[in-house]
């Protein structure tokens, strides 16, 4: 057997060893050995192989199937700006601490700085976004793949293949292989959080920092704080509309905190950041801390849920938090029409019970965040480490194929950033609705909006109809432009990959509604 097909299979038969389930492999001759090693395994049925052309979307399309099972992927591409294309989802891997396994092939060092062919410097390449990297050539095996630092986010293995790179001889390598599934989860011992507060805050990021549902659920009744949730949908004793009605800063004084905890990081509204900032303790916990967050400030921080030595909250503070969030709601169930606002509302309350949301960055998780009447049955997900609107399409479908039936709403823009995340050849049941605004109607709620230049480098409309790029690529996609039709596709079977595009009203006219909705908060 050469050198190079030997490499890969000592490679392949301890990931598959591991109890890792599935791989995303991308075309090219340099990962042969590793490509053909892991297609001869997806054979026996030890690992599911996925192939992806774009290397981009085959490491967010990882990052999808490692949010929805919690287990790492191994992403395989060939040398040069294959390895580069990889970047964005290993920075968003980096930022949630997803065990994203990166094998990227290479020459044999030697040939580097000589001109040789799709040969560049790939050792590194992605700086301290790795929790490890090696770089590997044929005399350093045997070793020991570096699963435990999986524990804390993306590892970066460097192989370097020589000629020949085909294989030899037969699959019987694969009969030795035994199955012994490791733990990922980390195995640090709590620490006691104590507080005297009878007026705290419980704040929860999008993304819990990583945290299981399970376990933040149950922190926060332990606790028995008010509970303010960016993802309501997880969360279904949080307080509703929290985001809206906090924009108001009389409201805000009125709720002043004494403690406010905050589990993971909160990206989605300026209202909770300032409200967050009024209370006189704030305590942290987030693993991230641990490894790319270690600045961060607070008067407590902890790297994972601590036990807990608190009061309970005040029935007349709880109190407090319901009258206002009750009002909003009276407000919030009075918006009309096929705005993005009452879209988020109703996809919110019309999810099937068991299925799964993939939501984009942008407005969407934004309406959703505010508008959404707080709800369990649904499990949420989002790219919220960098909050990209790249390779959403690929995240939704990996989490769509580790998922029982999935929604995944993208604004127009994160939905053509990432078309080549619908080129495979896999079945997937993904309904994708995309909020076509016509641009980035983010950035009309933003300061920049009416400068000179503003539809050109912010708005960038593009004119384009989802739906046709859609049939175009083979599948089916329909426009709809009601409350109606939304629940419609809400209610209907989730069968393969299929787009719904909901035109909307202006960025403009969107801006506009929210700013009233937000005024409107000074005199509930
Ligand atoms: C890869 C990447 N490029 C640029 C940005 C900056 N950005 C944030 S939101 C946004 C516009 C998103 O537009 P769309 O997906 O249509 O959502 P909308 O704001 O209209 O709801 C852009 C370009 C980003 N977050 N990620
Ligand atoms: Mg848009």
């Amino acid at each position: 057997m050469n050198n190079s097909t030997s490499l890969a299979r000592v490679i392949v038969r301890q990931i598959i060893e591991a109890g890792i389930t599935d791989v995303v492999v991308s075309p090219g001759s340099r990962n042969a050995p590793l490509s053909l090693a892991f297609f001869a395994a997806s054979k026996r049925e030890l690992i599911k192989l996925h192939v992806r052309i774009d290397e981009r979307t085959a490491a967010f399309f990882a990052l999808g199937i490692i949010k929805a099972t919690g287990r790492p992927v191994p992403i395989v591409c060939t040398s040069g700006t294959a390895v580069a294309n990889y970047h964005p989802a290993v920075l968003e891997a980096s930022h949630t601490n997803a065990p994203l396994l990166v094998l990227t092939a290479d020459r044999p060092a030697i040939l580097r700085k000589t001109g040789a062919n799709q040969t560049t410097e790939q050792a590194r390449i992605y700086g301290k976004a790795v929790r490890y990297f090696a770089d590997i050539d044929g005399p350093v095996f045997p070793m020991e793949l570096p699963f435990d630092s999986l524990r804390s986010g993306p590892v970066h293995l460097n192989v370097q293949f020589d000629e020949p790179m085909l294989p030899d001889d037969s699959d019987k390598w694969l009969d030795e292989i035994v199955i012994s599934a490791k733990a990922f989860e980390s195995r640090t011992k709590p620490t006691t959080l104590k507080s005297d507060s009878n007026r705290g805050v419980l704040v929860i990021g999008h993304d819990r920092a990583g945290l299981s549902l399970e376990s933040v659920r149950k922190f926060a009744k332990e606790l028995g704080w008010p509970i303010i949730a960016e993802d309501p949908l997880s969360f279904p004793d949080a307080v509703a509309h929290a985001s809206i009605f906090l924009t108001s800063a009389q409201i805000r004084a009125a709720l002043i905190p004494q403690t406010v905890i905050v589990i993971g990081r909160t990206t989605l509204s300026r209202s909770i950041n300032a409200f967050s900032k009024l209370a006189p303790t704030q305590v942290v916990i987030d693993p991230r801390m641990a490894t790319v967050d270690s600045d961060r400030q607070a008067d407590k921080r902890f790297t994972q849920l601590p036990v807990l030595n608190t009061h309970k909250a005040s029935p007349e503070w709880l109190d407090q938090w319901d009258k206002y969030s009750l009002r909003c709601a009276k407000n919030v169930d009075g918006l009309t029409g096929f705005t993005e606002a009452v879209i988020a509302k109703e996809i919110a309350a019309n999810l099937p019970e068991g299925s799964t949301l993939f939501v984009s960055s942008s407005r969407p998780i934004r309406d959703l965040e505010g508008f959404a009447t707080p709800r369990s049955g649904v499990t949420t997900h989002a790219n919220r480490g960098l909050a990209g609107i790249d390779g959403n399409i690929s995240t939704a479908l990996g989490i769509a194929l580790a998922s029982k039936q999935t929604f995944a709403v993208l604004g127009d823009l994160s939905f053509l950033h990432d078309l080549t995340g619908l080129i495979h050849r896999e079945e997937i049941n993904c309904t994708f609705i995309v909020i076509n605004n016509d641009g980035g109607g983010i950035f009309s709620t933003l300061p920049q909006r009416g400068v000179d230049g503003f539809e050109t480098v912010f708005g960038t409309p593009h004119g384009l109809d989802p739906a046709a790029i859609a049939k175009a690529m083979g599948i089916s996609a329909t426009t709809i432009s009601s409350i109606d039709e939304l629940k419609k596709t809400l209610k209907a079977a989730v069968e393969g990959i299929s787009i719904v595009v909901a035109n909307v009203p202006s960025r403009d006219e969107n801006a506009d509604s929210l700013k009233a909705i937000y005024e409107s908060m000074n005199s509930i």
